[in-house]
């Protein structure tokens, strides 16, 4: 039987865990002297490339000495958190990393939670040492403090610890080592994390924990062997989570190592590997011996907390960028996001109208931003959180949110965050000026935050929020500011109207952008809409000349890129989403509808 470790890494967002394993990859050889590979090479979609975060987990395998590690990388973001819980069950082991600088964030206090309420045994990584900000030992403590905080057990309290530089290959077991490579983190696992238990000999059970489909032999089931051997070409049962019984059979196997996937024809017990041939497979199915088939535990899928409504797109401009416009198209594309991606659920919400649920607002603008790119067009509401009934009380999700902010700018984001029915929890310095403020809010008040909080800490204020439990409804909380500029015609912008109505807020278009009556071309500086007319230009020779080009100098429109636009709409918005362009509209476009509705 071959010698095996599992592992997951595990982290708050942007604290290394990719670019630890690429170092992984790297310094056990597992890349060829002469393969080439980008950085951070598990974040192999575009969307992770470009956004620089991980959004699927992904699983790879190095060879050290003797031994195969398997090793799943997993997304720090919140949205993703239900994603890393399943991986948990699938480890031994487990990397949590923690950044030098900013220690303890509320998604590492999720993952540890998690971690430790699983009874996995953990290896500590002190990450970014070489930041000149990085204070290893309150980091240390921090951890301590936090697993104490949290019910570890003597064994789990007692984690190795390594201090690392991910980015430059660099890791040690203690801060007074000069340099230092990624030995000791292989060694490590090796003698701390157990190996799998289980056996090759008896019946056969693999849990499936990931999903990905392929052309050509269809849905793939992600798994870790708890028992047996899986063998192409045998038959097996597959107990879904109903306690239902699928006859099935391999029809492919395929194991990892490194960057690549190949075709193996055996894989045992302590394994992880892709299973093909079930159509019906889903995370959580055990695939086992067709003879005594043995269910394992069904695993928790978390539920979502955010809807929003996908739509037909019906502005003016409907159809003109996209390929894929009709509802049909559109059902069609959301139903097969919901084959493989667990944590998001849809439902038909009248004629042409979807309503898409899923953890949070980056995942959802993942969907949307994946469509937009396969030639979508489509509308998008308002986010709205899901408010549940327990125990005949109206309760909503509540988020416990953390900033990073120049401790002059504290006051300013504490009077914004009251507001939003935040509840101050702690103040910490930080160091450098900066002072550290915990929250829980209503995750109805984080809506549309995010851009004031930026606007108010000049950009310089960094925060993260991860769900923490569905609490009684907490009444009314406040919403955007600003009113909207609306365009009361159809046609072109020009640069000579923009000019003349920049006084009156941030301008979101640009001259030549289309707009339409109804289309929100800015945010007013006051708290009402106003109708203003963007296409009205001036004799061409007016504007043309040298003197007057100094006069209609632009203010550079604000970027409102899909994220950023659904956070900003409110109730009686939409996003229109092509693949060109997003704009914000009003639901009802003429002044008269909105008027009429209104009263
Ligand atoms: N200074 C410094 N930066 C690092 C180090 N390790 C990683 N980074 C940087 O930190 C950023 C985030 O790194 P990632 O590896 O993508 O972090 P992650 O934990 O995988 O992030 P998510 O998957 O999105 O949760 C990148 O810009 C890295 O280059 C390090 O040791 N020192
Ligand atoms: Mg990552």
């Amino acid at each position: 039987m071959q010698k095996i470790r599992n592992i997951a890494v595990i982290a708050h967002v942007d604290h290394g865990k990719t670019t630890l394993v690429d170092g992984l990859l790297e310094q056990s050889g597992t890349f060829g002297d002469h393969e080439s590979h980008d950085e951070r090479a598990m974040d192999s979609n575009d969307l992770e490339k470009e956004r620089g975060i991980t959004i699927l987990s992904k699983n790879t395998a190095i060879r050290y000495k003797d031994h195969k590690i398997n090793i799943i990388d997993t997304p720090g973001h919140a949205d993703f958190g239900g994603e890393v819980e399943r991986v948990l069950k699938m480890v031994d082991g487990v990397l949590v990393l923690v950044d030098a600088y900013e220690g303890v964030m509320p998604q590492t206090k999720f993952v540890v939670k998690k971690m430790l309420a699983l009874g996995k045994k953990p290896i500590v990584v002190i990450n970014k040492i070489d930041k000149d900000s990085a204070d290893p030992d309150r980091v240390v403590d921090e951890m301590f403090d936090l697993f104490a905080q949290m019910d570890a057990t003597d064994d789990q309290q007692d984690f190795p610890v390594i201090y690392a530089a991910a980015r430059d290959g660099i890791a040690k077991l203690d801060m007074a080592e000069e340099g230092g490579d990624f030995q000791c983190i292989f060694e490590t696992i090796l003698e701390s994390v157990p190996a799998p238990e289980g056996s090759p000999d008896n019946p056969a059970q693999a849990q499936v924990f990931t999903l990905d489909y392929d052309n050509y032999v269809g849905k793939i089931g992600i798994s870790r062997i708890f028992n047996g051997r899986m063998k192409k070409g045998d038959p097996v049962k597959l107990a879904k989570a109903d306690g239902e019984m699928v006859n099935g059979k391999i029809s492919k196997l395929i194991g990892f190592m490194g960057l690549n996937r190949m075709e193996i024809q055996e894989a045992e017990a302590g394994d992880i590997v892709a299973i093909a041939g079930m159509e019906t497979v889903d995370v959580g199915d055990t695939i086992c011996d067709p003879v005594n088939p043995v269910a394992l535990d069904p695993m928790h899928v978390e539920e979502p907390t955010l809807t929003v409504v996908f739509s037909v797109n019906n502005s003016p401009l409907a159809g003109q960028e996209g390929k894929h416009v009709t509802g049909n198209k559109i059902r069609e594309r959301l139903e097969a996001e919901m084959t493989t991606n667990v944590a998001m659920k849809f439902e038909s919400a009248g004629e042409g109208m979807f309503k898409v649920s899923g953890r949070g607002e980056l995942q959802i603008t993942v969907l949307a931003e994946n469509m937009r790119r396969e030639g979508f067009e489509f509308g998008i509401s308002r986010p709205e959180v899901i408010v549940k009934e327990i125990e005949g009380v109206k309760c909503e999700p509540f988020e416990h949110l953390v900033i990073d902010v120049p401790e002059e700018l504290g006051g300013t984001v504490i009077e914004r965050l009251g507001k939003r029915k935040a509840e101050m929890k702690s103040m910490v310095p930080m160091g450098v000026g900066f002072q550290r403020i915990e929250f829980e809010i209503p995750a109805r008040g984080l809506i549309g935050f995010r851009g004031q909080f930026l606007t108010d800490t000049k950009g310089e204020g960094v925060m993260n929020h991860s769900f923490m439990e569905f609490r009684p409804h907490s009444g009314t909380v406040a919403s955007r500011q600003y009113g909207a500029l609306i365009s009361t015609e159809k046609g072109e912008a020009m640069a000579f109207s923009i000019f003349n109505l920049q006084d009156r807020g941030g301008m979101f278009i640009q001259p030549q952008d289309k707009v339409y009556e109804g289309m929100i071309i800015g945010e007013h500086s006051r708290s009402n809409d106003l109708s203003v007319n963007p296409i009205k230009g001036k004799a061409q020779s007016n504007v043309r000349s040298s003197g007057a080009d100094e006069a209609i100098k632009l203010v550079p429109p604000r970027d409102m890129n899909l994220e950023k636009a659904l956070e900003w709409i409110e109730d009686d918005e939409l996003l229109e989403v092509t693949p060109e362009s997003v704009r914000i509209r009003k639901r009802l476009l003429t002044e008269n509808e909105r008027k009429r509705a209104s009263r």
